[in-house]
């Protein structure tokens, strides 16, 4: 049993979870309260090496080989930076973990779920998973108003891909009592302040303001 909490923000390219990772961490950081902020693909130096490659276009790797490499950042990742923290009672926060190769992966490599049952008891289960959930053609238009057009690899697999991960994204949120859909196409401010106040409960602070 870890000290510390891990919180994962997960959810489809441009749902708004890094907006919402980097608005926790603001109103974390003057608290005096332990933790550290990550991501996936990466996270570490190995791992983020590992991104670079996942994501370039350069490569056109077959999807098992893609979700290989997922996973072998993954494990990584978890060794060397999330157990540890975990283990001295620092929360950690992730923006993407393993939900993501499920949702995204397992639809081009059918593979894909027995790769993760392999490397399973390598990973950490999330204390709590905020699933900011966005139709898939919200997400098309914010990354096309966003990334000025340049689209990385993934980025460029078209609505029906998309669609298809919210509905993977959705299905295992129906299936895990500690993953938590919010409401992303609602106003900015609003999905920060939800997304404290679950921050909050999960890891035991309270504030004035409660
Ligand atoms: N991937 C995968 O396939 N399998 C895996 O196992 C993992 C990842 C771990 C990179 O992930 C790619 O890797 C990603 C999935 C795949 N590719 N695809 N496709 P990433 O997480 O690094 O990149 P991303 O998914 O593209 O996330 P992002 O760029 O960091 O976007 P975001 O975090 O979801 O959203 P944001 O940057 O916070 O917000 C996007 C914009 O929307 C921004 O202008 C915000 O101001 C705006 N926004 C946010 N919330 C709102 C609301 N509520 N209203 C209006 N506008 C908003």
């Amino acid at each position: 049993m870890n000290a510390g909490k891990l919180i994962v923000f997960s959810g489809m390219d441009a749902c708004g979870k890094t907006t919402n990772r980097n608005h926790v961490d603001m109103r974390l950081n003057s608290t005096g309260i332990g933790y550290a902020c990550t991501r996936e693909p990466g996270g570490t130096p190995y791992a983020e090496a590992m991104r670079k490659l996942i994501l370039s276009k350069e490569f056109d790797a077959p999807p098992l080989s893609e979700v290989l490499m997922f996973y072998a950042g993954r494990v990584e990742h978890t060794k060397t930076l999330i157990k540890p923290y975990l283990e001295r009672g620092y929360h950690v926060l992730t923006d993407r973990y393993y939900d993501s190769s499920l949702a995204y992966q397992s639809i081009q490599c059918p593979e894909t779920k027995a790769i993760h049952d392999a490397c399973f008891p390598h990973l950490v289960v999330p204390d709590m998973t905020l699933l900011f959930d966005v139709p898939a053609e919200v997400a098309l238009e914010r990354m096309q108003r966003t990334r000025s057009g340049e689209m990385d690899k993934i980025e460029n697999r078209g609505l029906e891909y998309f669609t298809q991960v919210r509905n993977n994204f959705l299905t295992m949120a129906s299936n895990d009592p500690n993953t938590i859909v919010i409401d992303a196409t609602r106003p900015l401010s609003e999905v920060m302040d939800v997304t404290w106040n679950h921050v909050k409960h999960c890891i035991g602070y309270e504030t004035d303001e409660d």
